[in-house]
């Protein structure tokens, strides 16, 4: 008998990488996705399967955090061995315009699956592990964070996660749920949101590359986060739920950088040094030197020029007159913020056997390549004439 698994957030970012995971482990998958107005597959449409087919192993399903009948309805069809609560209003910064409604989703919406699972008589059958967070730690009691370390979230965000945290621990006591948290840090990939720092920087580093862009608009660059691969984290996921005892896990790489760093590491994959300067709001970075081996490798030959240019102007500027490549906008700072996160995940390593194969480095150069690759494909349509699909040209 092949494993059931419902995945809610199947088409973000770590739904679309574990819904892969599970399907290549024989598992048959059962995604949620939300009625939006235009296609929201993109990042499962390789492996999307028409209902037409026979033996299907991805079937997905219309719902949403916020309607208890259709979470119920589904989890009765589905009769799911395992659970993975990844829906979420996952922006933290969106969080303080949309505080009611990620209480609603991110907070209650746990309960929902829960009270579901026990409705339903499956608690003996149904495993279900929750998307917890660093966020959580907020304004951190200690460093590094581990799961003992008492929480002090700082966003809408954090708290909607923090209720989520305690009542699925609440169920794994009262009604003996096989129910755990998996308390990850910041995980990247390709197909992170592009609003996320880190995608919003390899993205638009990319299009610095290729001169269609000059100027990358980020807030605080002092922050600090521990940053991971999605692709290893999905798997920590999965493991958590292959115990035989539910419990809450730290994942993380253990390293920590700050958004400047992260910057600087973005634009040395591509052969750009990036120096900072100023302090504040009025903090720039600009194009210092390039490494035109590394440039023409892997960005082209044919956007050195422009660079050359740029990085001539911006030395020969007085009074640091030059174009920046990051500048700092304000309205990007929240209202409270999350300084320093920093995982310790010896407790994932010791009982799950888990570790991360991508370090940073590795992360941001498939993330930078990929970028590339897709604002080259952007560029060559807009070379050919098509700018964008407009439907009322
Ligand atoms: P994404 O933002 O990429 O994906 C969130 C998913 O939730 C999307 O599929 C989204 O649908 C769906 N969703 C949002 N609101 C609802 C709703 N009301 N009902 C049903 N589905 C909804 O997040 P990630 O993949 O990065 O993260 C997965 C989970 O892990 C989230 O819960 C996040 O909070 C948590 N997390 C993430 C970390 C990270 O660094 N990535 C770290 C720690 C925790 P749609 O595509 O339609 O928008
Ligand atoms: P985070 O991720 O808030 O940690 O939440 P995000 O990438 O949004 O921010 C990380 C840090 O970067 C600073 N920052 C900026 N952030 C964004 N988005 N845009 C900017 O322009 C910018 N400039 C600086 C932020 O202030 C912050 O300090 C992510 C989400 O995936 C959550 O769902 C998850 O729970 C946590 O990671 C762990």
């Amino acid at each position: 008998m092949k494993k059931v698994a419902l995945i809610t957030g199947i088409t973000g970012q770590d739904g679309a990488y574990l819904a892969e995971y599970l399907i290549k482990k024989g598992y048959i998958v059962h995604g949620i996705k939300r009625r939006a107005s235009m296609f929201n597959t993109e990042r499962i449409d390789h492996i999307y399967q028409d209902p037409q087919l026979d033996n299907r192993n991805l079937i997905l399903h219309y719902g949403d955090l916020t309607d208890s009948l259709n979470l119920t309805r589904i989890i009765q069809e589905v009769q799911p061995d395992e659970i993975y609560n990844l829906a979420a209003m996952s922006h933290v910064q969106v969080s303080f315009d949309t505080p009611e409604y990620t209480a609603n989703a991110d907070g209650v919406g746990t309960l929902r699956i829960l009270e579901a699972i026990r409705l339903l008589n499956l608690v003996e059958k149904t495993k279900i592990y929750q998307a917890s967070t660093s966020e959580l730690y907020g304004l951190v009691q200690e460093v590094p964070q581990t799961e003992k370390t008492p929480f002090y979230p700082r966003s809408p965000y954090g708290i909607a996660k923090l209720y989520a945290y305690w009542i699925t621990v609440n169920y794994r006591e009262a009604y003996k749920l096989h129910a755990s948290n998996g308390i990850l840090f910041n995980h990247e990939s390709p197909i992170r949101g592009e609003t996320f720092v880190t995608r919003k920087i390899t993205r638009a580093m990319a299009r610095v590359a290729l001169g269609m862009q000059e100027t990358i608009f980020l807030g605080n660059l002092s922050a600090k986060r521990d940053w991971g691969h999605a692709k290893d984290y999905i798997k920590a996921m999965h493991l958590i739920l292959q115990q035989d005892k539910p419990d809450d896990y730290v994942i993380a790489t253990g390293i920590t950088t700050s958004i400047r760093d992260f910057v600087i590491m973005a634009g040395k994959e591509i052969g750009l040094e990036i120096t900072f300067t100023g302090k504040g709001v009025e903090e720039k970075g600009y194009i210092s030197d390039i490494d035109e081996m590394i440039f023409t490798s892997r960005v082209g030959l044919e956007n050195l020029s422009h660079i050359k240019d740029r990085i001539k102007k911006n030395n020969s500027g007085m009074n640091n007159n030059f174009t920046p490549v990051i500048s700092v906008d304000p309205s990007y700072f929240r209202p409270t913020e999350v300084d320093l996160l920093v995982g310790d995940a010896s407790k994932a390593r010791n009982i799950l056997g888990w570790k991360p194969e991508y370090d940073l480095k590795a992360l941001i150069s498939e993330m930078i390549h990929s970028d590339i690759k897709l604002m080259l494909k952007d560029a060559y349509l807009r070379k050919g004439g098509y700018r964008t699909l407009n439907y009322f040209e």
